[in-house]
């Protein structure tokens, strides 16, 4: 059966195109920098948004049309499957990511929910081996059960927190049998909304035997792919244990947890922890721990987690540059966890959004690619930290002084000059890029 019976494969067409349904930006075979757009992009379909969500929201019903929505139960579970495939072709995504509960609903136990799993996992196997489209991560859905009210791995309820390590150790195994790149845990209830009945010390330190546990079960079923823990300040719950990328690293840290987990960073949740897309993403780097990326974006008049296709060039430049300078996403890649608005809720409507996000990576890209090429920022930065290239600086950073040897430095200084950050000159610098590199003038 077909799904998406108007639609061919989404071709590139190029920056002058008028055809609504091709790329403008993104052309896979394209090299940058001895790479192509799909290997550097390596762009993933969420399948909650995307074939699973309804449109609903807190006051109001579905409005999604989709041919699928005709079956029910485990048939409509395998019809997604199919769509799913034949989007994925007609998109040419590399890669596709799901939880648990997205491809398969529960049963009334574990043990049949683990039986419906199994079918549509064999299903989703057996497409695989004829598609390009590859498994970027999976995940176990935590969070909508009733069940999950107080949390999973946070829990104060520990059959709870067993059930919710039973779907981990099912999560890890599907993962192995579809050769996932990565494994993700997004804290969906992990946090509190009142400490006045909560014991966060117990919380945490069950959360990191938890993490270890899981570690322990990858490494004895040698499930190679990546852990990511997925950031977010707020949102199911008041307070999110995992809040930003620097919150994580240090919880990482103090279990231990650091060389066997990376990030992956939600463009949604940085904005909504006080923070640019480009903060995480660099906070990440600069510590070695940027895994993935949930390419997506917040609205800034709303304060909460919209999941908007990104289209927002600035940002997209910026978050490549990050990418870039952290040598690509090695196992990560650019996952759409977007979604279609409330009021985009015909089938096309997921092409136009999956469109308009990859073009909008792809000119980043090509932006950002240009900015490293032309040591457009490095200059400028080199320059503006010069002074620990010698003298006192450098025995700054060689570890070489020490509070005596500063003051005795600092008392026979005359008057401290500094430099100007030149921050608007830089911001009107990357936007001449954005428009001449996209325009093609420099290329
Ligand atoms: C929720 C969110 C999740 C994770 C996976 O805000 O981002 O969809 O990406 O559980
Ligand atoms: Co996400």
């Amino acid at each position: 059966m077909t799904y998406f019976e108007n639609i061919n494969r989404i071709q590139y067409e190029g920056a002058n195109s008028t055809n609504p349904l091709a790329f403008k930006f993104y052309n896979p075979e394209e090299k940058i920098n001895g790479k192509t757009m799909e290997e550097l992009l390596r762009f993933g379909v969420a399948y909650w948004h995307t074939l699973t969500a309804d449109g609903s929201d807190p006051f109001g019903n579905a409005t999604m049309i989709r041919p699928w929505n005709k079956f029910q139960g485990m048939d409509l579970a395998k019809a997604r499957v199919e769509a799913s495939f034949e989007f994925f072709e007609k998109i040419n995504a590399p890669f596709f990511c799901f939880h648990d509960f997205d491809i398969a609903p529960e049963g009334t136990t574990l043990s049949e929910t683990y039986k419906n799993l199994d079918q549509i996992v064999a299903m989703i196997k057996e497409y695989m081996s004829t598609s390009k489209t590859k498994l970027l991560w999976n995940t176990a859905n935590a969070f909508t059960h009733p069940r999950f009210v107080h949390g999973a791995a946070t829990s104060c309820n520990a059959d709870v927190y067993a059930y919710a390590a039973a779907k981990v150790k099912k999560g890890l195994e599907i993962g192995k049998e579809l050769g996932a790149d990565n494994y993700v845990f997004w804290g969906g209830r992990e946090g509190y909304e009142t400490l006045l009945n909560t014991d966060m010390k117990l919380e945490l330190d069950n959360l990191g035997r938890f993490f270890h546990m899981a570690v322990d079960y990858a490494k004895e079923i040698e499930f190679t792919g990546q852990f990511l823990i997925e950031p977010k300040p707020k949102e199911p719950t008041t307070h999110q244990y995992d809040f930003d990328v620097a919150t994580g690293l240090a919880f990482l840290q103090k279990y231990d947890l650091q060389d066997d987990f990376k990030f992956n960073i939600e463009a949604n949740h940085a904005t909504l922890a006080g923070h640019t897309f480009e903060h995480e993403l660099r906070v990440a780097r600069i510590n070695g721990m940027l895994g993935s990326v949930d390419a997506n974006q917040g609205n800034p008049l709303l304060g909460w987690d919209t999941d908007e296709f990104p289209t927002d060039l600035y940002t997209t430049t910026l978050a490549m540059y990050e990418i870039l300078k952290n040598g690509g996403l090695g196992k990560g890649g650019l996952n759409f966890d977007a979604k279609v608005r409330r009021g985009s809720f015909e089938p096309e409507d997921l092409f136009y959004s999956h469109i308009a996000g990859m073009d909008s990576f792809a000119i980043g890209l090509k932006v950002a690619q240009k900015l490293i090429d032309d040591n457009v920022l490095e200059s400028l930065i080199s320059e503006r930290y010069q002074s620990y290239t010698e003298g006192i600086g450098l025995d700054i950073v060689e570890g070489n002084t020490d509070l005596h040897k500063l003051e005795a430095y600092a008392l026979q200084l005359g008057e401290i000059k500094n430099k100007s950050g030149r921050e608007e000159r830089l911001k009107s610098i990357i936007n001449q890029y954005l428009i001449n590199v996209s325009s093609g003038v420099l290329v």
